[in-house]
Parts: structure tokens; C-alpha cells; sequence
């Protein structure tokens, strides 16, 4: 048995729990996470704008809590890894369990038309549950049109509340993008379909669903999905989105109904949390055994097939050939990075608070080479540009979605 020793605090806060790491528990044969690494992410994710960063890593019994800058720059409060965020797309492997428990449960059928579970039928019949939950469907993206300019799209709904169908229509207005299952097209408006498809068919609200299906049975006491309520509770990093005019100051978008996303983004939660959830779910914990194999049968997404979607869930390989898997979100003034091993013995969360800043979105995926390869991305620009780290689908008209 060996003891782990605390990490060199460079700048920025490291702790790292002291904890006896038996060899048989050493968790993965992956090298071991590289701290100075994932700093050194953290800080050029600041040197891009980001007013600060955290970075949790569970591996084994140990776990890694690194924070840089801050979580309130007009308070000046610090950044720490416990606080709580906004996850945004990382929703959407919580209603993805949702829904492949009800699969299990026999009362949703994956290749079934979706319009067999929805109030009022999208036009296409052919749109199956499984297009919907690997973007496949085809329904254009309402969020393009929503965020076309940045600060006033976010201002316009802000404080908006929409049903799922309001959003829908908003979708259905558009032609399609593919036929259904014909190409992979990642939209919003997907899993927004899934929410209203969930509720339909089980007459219980979203809210209920993640508190009673995950958040209770995890003991996930940091997560919250609290829709439409503008605020987050206890203790968290406040949001900053920029301006697509870069020389105006950061917004503060901390508080809003993220009303427009619902069950493909409002999930707050924190990294502790997130870490614990991906572990579970790829351990079993929270769907049976052929929901899970369906959730991480995954497909490529990129030219060189280093990232990839399966039904709710990413998958990305690394440099030193690991795939992990979890989900990317983000939503005004928060980007995140929510990752497991398949075998989920180690896990990272990382997130910056701020956004529509496609550098810091991409810098900050370097924490994952950090974490699960233990190397330093930032020293090392060769693996920096691996991974397919140049791809991020943050939203906007004008960047292709592959
Ligand atoms: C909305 C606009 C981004 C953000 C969005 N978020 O669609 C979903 C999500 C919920 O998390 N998706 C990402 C805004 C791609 C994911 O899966 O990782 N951008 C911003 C703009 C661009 O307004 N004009 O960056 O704050």
C-alpha cells in the first residue's frame, strides 16, 4: 500500500484528498492524472477570457479538486471545485436515463415512431425514439435562430418560460436537415422532444423524473433540475458569457430560466456529482445492462472518428488511446466537460464560466488529456490538437455541426 502525498500547489487552488491507494485498487492502467496539467489547462482557459475554472478528477479512492480564478468577479470570490454550475447539454444523459429506464420498463420501444408517444405527431412518422436520442432526426436546431446574436438572443428569453411545443413548432417551421436517420445533426430540439415524450407518456413532470429515477438514488445532493426558477441555490460559480462584440465587457448570465433547453440543458449540478453520476451509469447503476450497451454504442462524429455519439451520451479518444465517455454542455456562461472511463474507475468534470468563447470551449478539453492520459496539453501542443479538440459543436448559425 502507498500513500498519496498532496499535490505542488502552483497557483490556484489544488486539494488533493490523502488517501491509501491499494495496488489492487489503483483504478485503471491509465497513467496517472497530471494535476500541473490540468492547471495549466485552467490557466490559459483565463489567459482566453474565462474568469475562472474547476477541475474534479475521481480516480479510484483518490480525487483531484483543482480551481483557478474566480467564482464571482464582482464579489471576488475564488473559484473551488465544489461549487455548483450550470451543466447545460450534459442533461442530456440524465433524461437519456430517463427514458431508456422506461425503455426498460417495456413502456417505450426505441425503434418506434416517436409520434406513438407525443401529443401532437412531428411531421415526419418515420422519426424514431432512437433518431431523436442520437441526433438523427433530422428536426432543425431552434437554438440557432434563438442565439443568432448572442447577448440580445439570451436576454429575449432569459426570463422566458416555453412549453416543450413552443419549442417544437419553433423547430418544425424549418425544413428538416436530413431525413430521419440518415445523418447525424446534433439539435436541441431532440431532447426537447424526449422531455415532452416523457412526460406524454408517463404523466409525471421532468423534475420529478431526474429527482426520483437519479438524483435521489445517487445521492446526487448538488444536483438540481429546477425549471423554470432563475436562481441556483448554495454555493456556485456565477456565469459570464461574451458579447459576439469581444471588446464589450462579459455579461453575467448566472441567473435565468433556461427555460429554452429544459430537458436538453437545464440540470445544474456540481462536479462531485457529475463525477458520481457518469461512474453509475457506466457501472450499471442506472439502466439495465442492454439499455447501457445501446447508450454507448457509439458512432462517429468526426473525419477522424476521435469523437463520437451514441444514444445521450459522447464519446471522445484521447492521446493515449482511452475512449471516455460523458457529455459536453453549454449554456450562457458556462462551458463543461463531464467524463468517465468505460469502466468508470476515473472520472473529471471540468468547468469555465464563461462562453460563446469557442478558444476557452476547446482549451478546455484539454483537461481531459490532463486527467485520463496525465499529460500536460498545454506544454505538449502536438496532443493539444489531438483528440479532435479543434471540433466543438458550441452553437452558433455560422459553425458547422458535423
Ligand atoms: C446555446 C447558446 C448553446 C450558447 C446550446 N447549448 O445549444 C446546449 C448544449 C444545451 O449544451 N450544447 C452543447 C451561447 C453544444 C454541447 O452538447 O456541448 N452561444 C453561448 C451563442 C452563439 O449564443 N451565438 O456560448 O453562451
Amino acid at each position: 500500500m502507498r500513500i498519496k502525498n498532496a499535490g505542488v500547489v502552483l497557483a490556484g487552488t489544488v486539494v488533493m484528498a490523502a488517501v491509501a491507494v491499494t495496488p489492487a485498487g489503483a483504478t485503471t492502467s491509465l497513467p496517472g492524472p497530471s494535476v500541473t496539467g490540468v492547471l495549466a489547462v485552467q490557466k490559459q482557459a483565463m489567459a482566453n477570457g474565462a474568469p475562472g475554472a474547476l477541475t474534479r478528477i475521481d480516480s479510484g479512492a483518490s480525487s483531484y479538486r483543482i480551481a483557478v480564478g474566480k467564482a464571482d468577479t464582482a464579489a471576488d470570490t475564488a473559484m473551488d471545485a465544489d461549487r455548483r454550475f450550470r451543466v447545460g447539454s450534459v442533461s442530456k444523459t440524465f433524461t437519456t436515463v430517463v427514458l431508456m429506464q422506461l425503455v426498460a420498463e417495456g413502456r417505450v420501444d426505441l425503434d418506434a415512431p416517436a409520434n406513438d408517444y407525443l401529443p401532437k405527431p412531428l411531421p415526419d412518422d418515420r422519426i424514431t425514439v432512437r433518431h431523436l436520442l442520437s441526433h438523427r432526426s433530422g428536426l432543425w436546431d431552434y437554438t440557432n435562430d434563438m442565439f443568432y446574436h448572442t447577448v440580445p438572443g439570451f436576454e429575449a428569453v432569459r426570463n422566458k418560460v416555453f412549453t416543450f411545443q413552443e419549442l417544437i413548432d419553433l423547430s418544425t417551421a424549418h425544413q428538416p436537415t436530413n431525413q430521419p436517420g440518415a445523418a447525424y445533426s446534433y439539435s436541441n430540439t431532440n431532447f426537447v422532444v424526449l422531455g415532452q415524450l416523457i412526460e406524454h407518456v408517463t404523466g409525471v413532470p421532468m423534475a420529478t423524473q431526474y429527482e426520483q429515477r437519479i438524483f435521489q438514488p445517487l445521492g446526487l445532493k448538488n444536483t438540481s433540475y429546477v425549471h423554470p426558477q432563475t436562481t441556483i441555490t448554495g454555493s456556485y460559480a456565477r456565469g459570464y458569457v461574451r458579447d459576439d462584440d469581444t471588446t464589450l465587457p462579459l455579461v453575467d448570465s448566472t441567473e435565468q430560466t433556461v427555460s429554452w433547453a429544459q430537458s436538453a440543458g437545464a440540470v445544474i449540478s456540481n462536479s462531485a456529482d457529475l463525477n458520481r453520476f457518469f461512474a453509475a451509469l457506466v457501472s450499471g447503476k442506472l439502466v439495465p445492462q442492454p439499455q447501457l450497451r445501446e447508450m454507448m454504442s457509439m458512432v462517429p462524429v468526426n473525419a477522424d472518428g476521435t469523437q463520437s455519439y451514441g444514444l445521450g451520451l459522447r464519446g471522445r479518444k484521447l492521446s493515449c488511446g482511452v475512449t471516455v465517455y460523458g457529455h459536453t454542455g453549454t449554456v450562457q456562461g458556462y462551458y463543461t466537460y463531464a467524463f468517465t472511463t468505460a469502466d468508470g474507475n476515473r472520472s473529471m468534470t471540468s468547468m469555465a464560466n464563461t462562453s460563446n468563447n469557442g478558444t476557452v470551449n476547446t482549451v478546455l478539453a484539454g483537461t481531459l488529456e490532463a486527467a485520463f492520459c496525465g499529460v500536460d496539453p498545454v506544454k505538449n501542443s502536438k496532443v493539444a490538437r489531438s483528440g479532435g479538440e479543434a471540433f466543438t459543436e458550441d452553437i452558433a448559425p455560422q459553425v458547422v455541426r458535423h
